[in-house]
């Protein structure tokens, strides 16, 4: 039912995709995009590179330290842990978060390492669910085409390899699939729409509620 305020949660809308699908830029659109319509809307990313653990998770990243890979693993859910709670006021205050990349990413990505699938999956258990997963769709070998990669650890192409074989098991009924090889624009579109279409969906079905 709708609250006594007249407020309503925002939506937790997940982006997922190789490095170099474009979700940053494709993120960064869309808030401008939802901020212009008016919406209350903030731009997340994971990890967040700015609190203690984020620091040793692009320690790791940029090979600046070695870790265990289930410890790196442990790090990566942490970092989503620590946001938790400051992600539930947001939503409960009627902000939606456009978030690039999550729990999916966790478990992409150790999967494609050889971790234990239930195991990759325990410590996300809790964390809030999105409400829309948005999947940039490319193939790893048109990512690695697009301006090369950055260097970071995980960016190489046998390994994406994996992770988008992995990504694909992942795929559960919250998910949009966007084909993200189309030129960027097309994309954009495509991601405006969905995305719009999925909060009017939402804030029609709690006015009726
Ligand atoms: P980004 O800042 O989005 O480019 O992400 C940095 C890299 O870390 C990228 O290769 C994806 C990877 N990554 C993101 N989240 C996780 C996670 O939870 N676990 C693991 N193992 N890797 C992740
Ligand atoms: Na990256
Ligand atoms: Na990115």
């Amino acid at each position: 039912p709708l609250s006594a305020n007249n407020e309503s949660r925002g939506a937790l809308v997940v982006f997922e995709g190789l490095d170099r699908s474009g979700k940053t830029s494709q993120c960064g659109r869309l808030v401008s995009y939802l901020e212009g319509l008016g919406h209350s809307v903030e731009l997340w990313r994971f990890p967040d590179r700015t609190t203690s653990v984020g620091q040793m998770i692009s320690a790791y990243l940029t090979n600046k330290s070695q870790l265990d890979d289930h410890t790196i693993h442990l790090l990566f859910s942490a970092n989503r842990w620590e946001k938790r709670s400051m992600m539930e006021t947001k939503l409960k205050a009627g902000t939606t978060l456009i978030v690039d990349r999550y729990s999916y990413s966790g478990v992409a990505f150790s999967t494609a390492k050889g971790l234990d699938f239930e195991w990759c999956k325990a410590p996300e258990i809790g964390l809030i669910a999105p409400d829309l997963v948005v999947y940039l769709d490319i193939t790893p070998e048109k990512a690695a085409e697009r301006g090369g990669y950055g260097g970071e650890r995980y960016e190489q192409l046998e390994f994406q390899r994996k992770v988008a074989q992995h990504y694909k098991l992942l795929k559960d009924s919250s998910w949009k699939i966007v084909d993200a090889c189309q030129p960027l624009y097309d994309v954009e579109i495509q991601v405006k729409e969905i995305v719009l279409q999925h909060i009017i969906a939402c804030q029609k079905g709690k006015i009726l509620s």
